[in-house]
């Protein structure tokens, strides 16, 4: 017998790729249930190459339900969430809301999944950001190496992190630049996104951060290791799909770029590109649809001991979102529910 499994928010950027992750990873459902917003209602969503209709989450009755996958924004999620989880559904949410509670794990499977045992305190289990999502993925096997002291992050983050109203003030912006009398001002974004980036996502903190770039630090901490020191700058750029990241990489113990390709190389989830020669490295369109978290660029930094630097790329809707989501739900397959 399989898993009865629904995915909330399904019409979103990430709950329709939640949807082709389930298909494409034949993860073995029964029954796969389309949720979405009475606003969205009567819309269909591919699963496979099967068609499903949404439902209206708020009639929706969980019970019967192994898991449900939220991607539906923190505030909705407050309400059915909790729904959810009395049903005796597992919770694996997308949104910000779950992720620093005590009682909720946060989990990346390549990094922490020993963490999913913890699911049993609220039967929910939360998925990180994006940006922190990737970016552990390449940390973990180097932290286990040679004890991570400090990392320095500067994010290159695509405008699909922002939703599909991103997506399209990219595309309906650069073509007003072009088409007098179909100029776009900003809306989504705080300055023109077309052409230029803004060193600016979510909210602004009390010390000048963002919020954005406290979760780069406080997520990680809770996944990978709360000694780890992280300090994060956050942009956004003119891309559709794929967040990059440029890292500099401190360590505890003697650690040389050459050691540290070795090591990536055989990582879970990593794929090394790192040719020292023209486009011998990855870019964000070329990971786009993929899995895993591209790192390229490894490189001793010169001006520091045990330092390294380097560039990761990954599909944030994928590794930073849905597959992230679906590879918990496997976890909590293999280890707790045994169906399937
Ligand atoms: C962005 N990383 O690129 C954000 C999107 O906390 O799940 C995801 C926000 C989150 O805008």
């Amino acid at each position: 017998m399989g898993y009865r499994i629904a995915v909330a928010g399904a019409t979103g950027n990430v709950g329709r790729e939640m949807l082709n992750i389930l298909a494409e990873r034949e993860f073995p459902a029964d029954e796969v249930i389309a949720l979405a917003s009475r606003r969205s209602l009567g819309s269909e969503v591919s699963y496979g190459d099967r068609t499903l209709k949404t439902r209206d989450i708020d009639d929706f009755d969980f019970t019967g339900c192994d898991i449900a996958l939220f991607a539906i924004g923190s505030g909705p999620t407050k309400t059915y969430a909790p729904k959810a989880a009395a049903a005796g559904c597992v919770v694996i949410d997308n949104s910000s809301l779950y992720r620093m509670d005590p009682d909720v794990p946060l989990i990346v499977p390549e990094v922490n999944p020993d963490a999913v045992m913890g699911y049993a305190k609220k039967n929910i289990i939360a998925n990180p950001n994006c940006s922190t999502a990737q970016m552990v993925v390449a940390l973990k096997p180097l932290h286990d190496r040679a004890t991570i002291r400090r990392v320095v992050v500067s994010t290159y983050q695509s405008t699909s992190g922002a939703g599909k109203e991103g997506m399209d003030e990219l595309w309906l912006q650069t073509k007003g630049l072009f088409v007098p009398g179909q100029e776009m001002a900003p809306k989504k974004f705080t300055k023109q996104i077309a052409f230029n980036v803004i060193p600016h996502i979510d909210v602004f903190m009390e010390d000048g951060s963002t919020k954005e770039e406290w979760k780069m630090a406080a997520e990680t901490k809770k996944i990978l290791d709360p000694r780890v020191k992280i300090t994060a700058t956050c942009v956004r750029v003119p891309v559709f799909v794929g967040h990059s990241e440029a890292l500099n990489i401190e360590f505890e113990q003697p650690l040389d770029a050459d050691e540290a390709r070795e090591i990536l190389r055989e990582a879970p989830g990593v794929l090394v590109v790192d040719k020292r020669e023209d486009g011998g490295y990855t870019t964000p369109v070329e990971c786009v649809g993929d899995y895993a978290t591209f790192v390229s660029r490894i490189r001793d930094d010169s001006t520091c001991d045990n330092t390294i630097n380097l560039w990761c790329v990954s599909d944030n809707l994928r590794k930073g979102a849905a597959l992230n989501a679906v590879q918990i739900a496997e976890l909590l397959g293999r280890r707790v529910l045994k169906k399937g």
